[in-house]
This record gives structure tokens, sequence and C-alpha cells, in this order.
């Protein structure tokens, strides 16, 4: 209910900080988006009843890709996706979503790319029979969208570049096995 006075509150922090602060991170349009003080997370989520979105049990970071740190994070769970910042992972910049209900279904996962991943993806991977992605502009699978699929063996998705309509753009993500 009080959403409008959290976003006045953090707008007035951000400004705050960007006087403070002027060699700061802060893109073209003003927004402030801090660095991430670790390049590899693992995050666990879980399927959703209903066609909600899946919740997220755990975010865990590293900024060693084999720390023993995200390999218990995942353990248990099945690798679902990958997330590049840049396309096909270059430089080096990911998060891997896990999820703890097994590999997907026709329902899938459904994903919000929140924080440090709004509107900064650029490439993905998806695996355990997720073999199709659509990408959403906005958080709650909605706005602009762009449906990437792959046929084969492997029932993944690489998707390295998500192409130049969805760069940088997508806020949620719904997968499944199709
Ligand atoms: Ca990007």
């Amino acid at each position: 209910m009080n959403r409008p006075t959290v976003f006045s509150v953090v707008l007035g922090i951000t400004a705050t900080a960007a006087v403070a602060l002027p060699g700061s991170a802060a893109t073209a349009d003003g927004r402030a988006v801090p660095p991430p003080a670790d390049r590899y997370c693992v995050m666990v989520v879980d399927k959703a009843p209903d066609g909600g979105m899946s919740p997220v049990r755990s975010t865990t970071c590293s900024a060693d890709p084999a720390s023993k740190s995200l390999t218990r994070a995942a353990a248990n769970t099945v690798l679902l996706m990958e997330w590049f910042e840049h396309a096909n992972n270059k430089p080096s910049s990911l998060t891997r979503v896990h999820g703890e209900a097994g590999d997907c279904d026709g329902d899938g996962y459904r994903l919000r790319a929140t924080g440090f991943w709004a509107n900064r993806i650029s490439g993905f991977n998806a695996y355990s029979k997720c073999n199709v992605a659509t990408g959403y502009d906005l958080v709650n699978l909605s706005g602009d969208r762009e449906t990437w699929r792959m046929d084969k063996p492997c029932k993944c998705l690489l998707q390295g570049w998500v192409g130049a309509y969805m760069n940088d753009r997508v806020e949620s993500f719904w997968i499944r096995q199709g």
C-alpha cells in the first residue's frame, strides 16, 4: 500500500548519493545501478502455483565461480538458466538460476530478473528440459516480449545473444518445455 512513499524515499537517497559521490555509477538516464560485488550468483527458485511468479528461495554470490558456497546453494536443485550480462557471456558475468521442483514441464517456471539483472540480460542458456523461453520487458510477464525455442536432443535452449529487440530489456522470463 505504501509503495509510492517507499519509492519517493528511494529517489531521495539516490539523488543525495549522486551529489555526495559524483563518481558513482549511474546510467545516463539517472538510474543509480550499483555494480555487483560478486560476478557469479546462484538463485534458487521454486514452482509457483496457478500461474504466479516463481518464489525466490535464496540468492548466493561469489567472486569465484567455483566457490563452495555456490555449490552448496545449488545442492538438490536442477540448473534452469544462465543469465549473461553480455552477449555470449564475454566478458563473463553470470547468474545461474536453479529450480527446486525439478525439470521444466509445460508450465515451467516464471522468473523475475530484478535488481542488477533488470534490463541487463544480453544472452542466456536454459537447461533441464526448458527448451522454450519468453522474455518480457516488464516484471510480471507483461509488456513487449520475444519467444525463443530450440528443438535439440539436449532439450536445452542456447541463446548467447537475445537479439537487438530484447537486448538489455528483459525483466521477466517464462521458461517451459514445449
Ligand atoms: Ca547487457
